[in-house]
């Protein structure tokens, strides 16, 4: 299968795991399954599931067996976003150009929603043991999933994200964000992949060092498609408010600079795994594809 293939073949999986694994909307009380339906159906690009997906592949167990740890780290992914856009946090009216949760639900539900999407998280990774994947393993992959979403993890990147100051320019702040904030569940994605696959521990390290330099580079293109124009994801033009403040790789460095090093960080992470030959092909080109993404 080609790149583009696989790719939408995750992608497909993902998108069928949603569906089976989550409650249908009109479970009792309906309005919060609508509310988390509502997010996790908005339009995400899908790429922390298709990182965990394509990682066990890689680790030589076929996808279906992971696929709710797949559709996991999605449900996660999806609560931080709509905790994020809340009016305590980020108070963003629209993400990937629809309401935000709160907007549509209301804050209670929208908080309640990002809770039962955390939770589902676990018990989604705890279902693998169902499709035969030794406890041990499964354990392990929730104990890497609370850490990576937790005080030192995604929530330490978006303390010092709302507490860091745009003035100060520090590069070292802006590092620590995006590396607990992004790169912290591209890793998990894929090393939870690993883990869960058996792979042997010098892969799983791999794999995590790949996801490290794929996710840098991922928040850097993410800030330049910000300043390059992708209006809809904010639903106003860029510079028309007061998030544009915040501290970004292109506010700091600029857009050439930034562009240089995210090319920097998809060589690094191409290079670690490069060394397992064919097997990383995919790896490879998704490298690739994020940097020359456009949204
Ligand atoms: C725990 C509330 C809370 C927040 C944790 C992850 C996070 C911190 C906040 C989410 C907002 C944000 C901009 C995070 C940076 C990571 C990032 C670029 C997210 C967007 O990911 P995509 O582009 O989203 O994969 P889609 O829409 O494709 O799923």
């Amino acid at each position: 299968m080609d790149f583009k293939n696989r790719l939408k073949y995750y992608q497909n999986l993902t998108e069928e795991g949603l569906r089976r694994f989550l409650p249908p909307e009109d479970t009792y009380p309906p309005v919060i399954h609508q509310a988390m339906n509502y997010s996790l159906q908005a339009g995400g690009k899908r790429l922390r599931p298709v990182l965990l997906l394509a990682a066990g592949e890689w680790s030589g167990l076929m996808p279906e067996k992971l696929l709710p740890a797949a559709v996991g780290v999605e449900c996660l992914h999806t609560y931080s976003l709509i905790h994020d856009d809340l009016p305590a946090m980020d108070n963003d009216d629209f993400r990937r150009g629809k309401p935000t949760n709160h907007k549509v639900f209301g804050e209670a539900i929208a908080i309640l929603a990002g809770d039962a999407l955390l939770t589902k998280a676990f018990e989604l990774t705890a279902k693998t043991m169902e499709l035969g994947i030794p406890a041990e393993r499964v354990v392990r992959a929730i104990a890497e999933l609370a850490v990576a979403s937790g005080s030192e993890g995604l929530i330490a990147g978006q303390v010092v994200d709302l507490t860091s100051n745009e003035k100060k320019k520090d590069p070292e702040v802006l590092q620590y964000i995006h590396l607990n904030k992004t790169a912290r569940l591209i890793r998990y994605s894929l090393i939870a992949g690993g883990i869960l696959a058996g792979a042997l521990e010098e892969e799983i390290e791999a794999l995590d060092n790949y996801g490290r330099h794929l996710g840098l580079a991922f928040q850097m293109v993410d800030d330049l498609l910000d300043v390059i124009g992708d209006f809809t994801k904010i639903g106003k033009p860029v510079g028309s408010d007061e998030k544009n403040q915040k501290l970004t790789y292109v506010s700091l460095f600029g857009i050439d600079e930034t562009r240089r090093q995210a090319e920097e960080e998809i060589a690094a992470a191409q290079n670690i795994l490069k060394r397992y030959g064919e097997r990383s092909s995919f790896f490879i080109e998704l490298a690739e594809y994020i940097l020359k993404r456009e949204s």
